[in-house]
């Protein structure tokens, strides 16, 4: 009898063993997601021979959504640099994301989706906090009313693709700061500066859809057109960090 009331004490010792073993596993392969930018290919520096964004997605057919840097007259000059407006560790390539003048066509989006879904048990336990930033610049507009804006965005699902939170952040092209042309720069061009969101994920996300896009603010009318334009985006980033216990 004492035998088999020490078994059976031996076999429920290991069963919360092995439960607790693979709770932590469960918690550590979590940890992999904390404190590593998640977004793939944020600075826009792997494409393909077609000029396609790798790890991205675009809502239109075309592939102009990427330039690299001194290419495109009137953006950066050859040899540019954090002097003449360029974020730190530019690397060659930068999102070019066009403001349609075209009403039916007026906004053109950027987007990634990221699997979050291994924080499901994490969650449960604790608040995972969130900074999604970008580097944006643009061209000068002085009146605010006549302005493009890039647009910053995260939205979290759940498993069941419904939307649960929606993180947004605009910066018009009036508050952009001019570079300074004493240092050479085309004096079009705006300084590249951080734009960000933070916040807390949502219980039961799965999955976080990234997006940058730009937008025309002008008010079109067939006699007043807006006028084409770009917003550029360069190094994204995605960064979790574990907070209170609930
Ligand atoms: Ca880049």
């Amino acid at each position: 009898m004492k035998n088999i009331i020490l078994l059976i004490a031996m076999l429920c010792f290991f069963a919360d063993y092995s439960e607790a073993q693979a709770q932590k596993k469960v918690l550590n392969e979590a940890d992999k997601l904390i404190g590593v930018n998640l977004i793939k290919n944020p600075g826009a520096e792997k494409i393909t021979e077609l000029n396609k964004l790798i790890n991205w997605e675009t809502n239109t057919n075309d592939n102009n959504y990427v330039s690299n840097y001194g290419h495109i007259a009137g953006e950066w000059d050859n040899g540019c640099n954090i002097k003449c407006g360029l974020p730190e560790n530019a690397g060659g390539n930068y999102f070019r994301n066009p403001a349609d003048v075209a009403p039916e066509n007026i906004k053109k989006t950027i987007t990634q989706t990221i699997d979050i879904s291994r924080l499901k048990d994490t969650l449960k336990i604790r608040e995972i906090d969130f900074i999604y930033s970008a580097q944006i610049a643009g061209f000068h507009c002085d009146e605010a009313l006549k302005c493009a804006f890039g647009d910053l965005k995260i939205e979290y699902f759940d498993s069941a693709k419904q939307s649960l939170k929606v993180y947004d952040a605009k910066k018009y092209m009036n508050e952009f700061h001019r570079v300074d042309e004493s240092e050479g720069a085309d004096s079009r061009m705006h300084k590249f500066e951080k734009i960000s969101l933070s916040g807390t994920i949502p219980d039961n996300a799965t999955s976080a859809v990234v997006t940058i896009s730009a937008e025309q603010n002008c008010g079109y009318t067939q006699e007043s057109p807006c006028s084409a334009t770009f917003v550029f985006f360069d190094n994204l980033s995605l960064i979790l960090s574990k907070s209170k216990k609930k």
